[in-house]
């Protein structure tokens, strides 16, 4: 247990706030369920191992990543695109979990996008000082689909920015169980993760686990 609130701060309660034009935070939405999230997690890691993906500069990025769905991100030194086998084993990505799926129609739900139907979640994992630098998601091809991440673990210090990478992002901080929601004008603006601070988490320890939930357009 974490009952010490010097060495665990108490999170936050159940509540839904609105950031900027389509971005919803929903404050502990799945603090309930992340146990069963995460051990959801552990199961596609079993099949999919987390791992450090080349950018097409060369450089390898600090956060660990897998996926599940039909699709899943990766990069390598060739770009960046959804594939439905993982390369790293020459097998499909896991299908969707029942609990991951049902979790992310619930968040979009409640954040007024009722048909949302996700067929790709990247998992990424973030061990202390890992970050991830100022970007936007352009490889789904389709932008009429919200975003859906859930965050567990160590908190983080979320960059959220604007439509155009020269302005200053706003710092956020986001903590287990914390649900954002992302669509319409917001699903293009620049956003990253701060380098994380050391810690150690009851369920994740020390990891920061995020998930990202889209859709992604059928190859055409
Ligand atoms: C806003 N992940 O995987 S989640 C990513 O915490 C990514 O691991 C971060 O950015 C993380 O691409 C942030 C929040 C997020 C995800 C996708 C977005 C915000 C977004 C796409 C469009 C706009
Ligand atoms: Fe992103």
């Amino acid at each position: 247990m974490h009952s010490d609130n010097k060495l665990w701060p108490e999170s936050h309660d159940l509540t839904k706030e609105s950031l900027a034009e389509g971005v919803m935070l929903l404050r502990a939405f799945c603090r309930e369920d992340a146990p069963l999230i995460y051990s959801a997690v552990q199961k596609v890691d079993s099949v999919s191992p987390f791992r450090q993906m080349i950018v097409p500069s060369g450089h390898t990025m600090s956060v660990a990543m897998t996926n599940t769905g039909t699709f899943g991100w990766t990069t390598d030194r060739q770009g960046y695109r959804y594939t439905t086998v993982d390369p790293a084993t020459g097998q499909p990505w896991l299908q969707m979990p029942e609990i991951l799926f049902s979790l992310a129609r619930r968040a979009a739900e409640a954040a007024h996008f009722p048909h949302f139907v996700p067929n790709s979640c990247l998992i990424n994992r973030y061990s202390t000082r890992a970050r991830l630098s100022l970007h936007q998601d352009k490889n789904e091809e389709d932008y009429t689909q919200p975003i859906v991440s859930v965050s567990l673990g160590l908190p983080a210090t979320f960059l959220l920015g604007t439509l155009r990478r020269s302005e200053t992002p706003r710092r956020i901080r986001i903590e287990h169980g914390d649900v954002l929601v992302w669509g319409g004008p917001a699903r293009l603006i620049f956003h990253g993760v701060a380098p994380i601070a050391a810690g150690t988490h009851p369920l994740t320890g020390a990891f920061r686990i995020n998930l990202t939930f889209r859709h992604v357009a059928e190859p055409h």
